[in-house]
């Protein structure tokens, strides 16, 4: 068991779909002791059955817009928990006019900030208010994606917001690196979540992605959860402010093989 002993929080576990399902389940399987943050009392509902399931009792709100959510929900978790070892980052947002259109043309100064704010500071925000109570040896994760360095049709701010969150990765594990904190992320392939469905023609990229992918499918949220499992594991000692690609192989490919074949 990767995770035996390891206290973990849990945070954009919208529903079972969500990222954060599928990572949460393999850190269970794999001896974690988890916590949860939800952002609202809407999203609760979801959250209660899966935690149970996964036998926890920690259900924390938290909406990463507001400093004082944060700052709340850490106090609250220092109620069950003194120290723990770790959090999953699972947040992205934009507005939903941002996610479809010729990006010069419907891109925001509005929709800049709140994508940059929910996407990426949130994870400093995050990090800072949780380095007091966070032992030797912990791991902090979050979750990224390709459009951060190649253009995705529709993406727009969320490509931007996703690079700033890359190289917020690699300056919080300069930054923590001497509390032996390491800081990571995983760039997932196009998975069916809430979120990814307020991307315009997310079906169509999820079969160029099959398309595409040495490995001729997409990914699953299990497949996601197996990695971040062991990066936030002692077994990842020597890894930190890394992005590692859970996508099939298709950041690697830049043409499909099938009618090149002859
Ligand atoms: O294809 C995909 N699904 C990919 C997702 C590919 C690569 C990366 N990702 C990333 C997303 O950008 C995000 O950072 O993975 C992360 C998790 O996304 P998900 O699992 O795809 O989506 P979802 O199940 O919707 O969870 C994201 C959640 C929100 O759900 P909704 O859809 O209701 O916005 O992020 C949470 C919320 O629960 N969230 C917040 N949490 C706290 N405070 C906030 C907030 N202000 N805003 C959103």
């Amino acid at each position: 068991m990767l995770l035996k002993n390891k206290k973990i929080l849990i945070s954009g576990l919208a529903n079972k779909y969500s990222i954060a399902a599928g990572i949460a389940a393999a850190m269970h399987r794999e001896g974690a002791e988890l916590a949860f943050t939800y952002q609202n009392e809407r999203l609760l509902k979801n959250l209660i059955p899966i935690a149970e399931e996964l036998g926890s009792k920690i259900l924390i709100e938290c909406d990463v817009s507001s400093d004082d959510s944060i700052k709340a929900s850490f106090k609250d978790l220092n109620k069950s928990w003194d120290k723990f070892d770790g959090f999953v980052h699972s947040i992205g947002f934009a507005p939903a006019d941002q996610l479809e259109g010729n990006f010069v043309d419907v891109t925001t100064r509005e929709g800049f900030k709140i994508a940059h704010d929910i996407s990426s500071y949130s994870f400093t925000a995050m990090a800072k208010e949780a380095k007091p109570m966070l032992n030797e040896s912990s791991a902090l994760l979050t979750l990224t994606y390709l459009g951060s360095v190649q253009t995705v049709p529709n993406y727009n701010v969320m490509g931007l917001a996703k690079a700033s969150l890359e190289a917020n990765t690699r300056f919080l594990a300069a930054s923590l690196g001497k509390d032996n904190i390491r800081v990571n992320a995983i760039s997932a392939g196009p998975i069916k979540t809430l979120a990814a469905s307020g991307v315009k023609n997310f079906r169509k990229m999820l079969s160029e992605h099959s398309k595409v992918a040495p490995l001729g499918r997409t990914v699953t949220t299990e497949e996601v959860g197996n990695v971040a499992s062991f990066l936030c594991s002692d077994y990842a000692s020597g890894i930190t402010g890394e992005i590692t690609y859970v996508d099939a192989g298709f950041n690697i490919a830049a043409m499909p093989l099938i009618g090149y074949e002859e």
